[in-house]
């Protein structure tokens, strides 16, 4: 009897009152559902941790090879037509990758007037749009200086951005 009013106790705390009212039976149930359920979450964050560390080795990686990355959204989460960020500096040769996150038909063009001497704009630019949810463009530029770059659409609305090379 005693064993089974603290049992009941403890069931309490996991399921509504009327329930713990009853059988012991479905109080073990309970129990064991709650049990399943907690190694659940368990699994599912180990998940997530086992997916950061990934993250974290990956990322590691791309360092020590120096071929470093840096992403650029066309428009903020918000939706605001913004590049996100719209003034950064990378390493040469190491890869931009613009990528489209609201607010499109995005492109990226490069004003030839404001390029480093010897680089040809053109050749660099996007103009073709990105209409695609999450669809890249990537470039890598070798030439150190500072490029400024428009989004031909939104540079009205201010979509406009810069980058150095160093
Ligand atoms: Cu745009």
């Amino acid at each position: 009897m005693a064993v089974l009013s603290s049992c009941a106790a403890a069931v309490t705390v996991v399921v509504p009152s009327p329930f713990a009212a009853g059988a012991g039976a479905g109080a073990a149930l309970s129990r064991t559902r709650r049990r399943r359920t907690t190694t659940t979450v368990v699994r599912a964050s180990l998940g997530r941790a086992a997916g950061a560390a990934a993250v974290a080795v990956a990322a590691t990686a791309i360092l020590a090879g120096g071929a470093l990355a840096q992403e650029v959204l066309l428009g903020a989460d918000g939706g605001v037509l913004v590049f996100e960020p719209n003034d950064f500096s990378v390493k040469a040769g190491e890869t931009i990758t613009f990528k489209n996150n609201a607010g499109y038909p995005h492109n990226v063009v490069f004003d030839e007037d404001a390029v480093p001497g010897g680089v040809d704009a053109s050749k660099i630019s996007q103009e073709e749009y990105l209409n695609s949810p999450g669809e890249t463009f990537s470039i890598t530029l070798t030439v150190p200086g500072t490029y400024a770059f428009y989004c031909e659409p939104h540079a009205g609305a201010g979509m406009v951005g810069k980058v150095t090379v160093n």
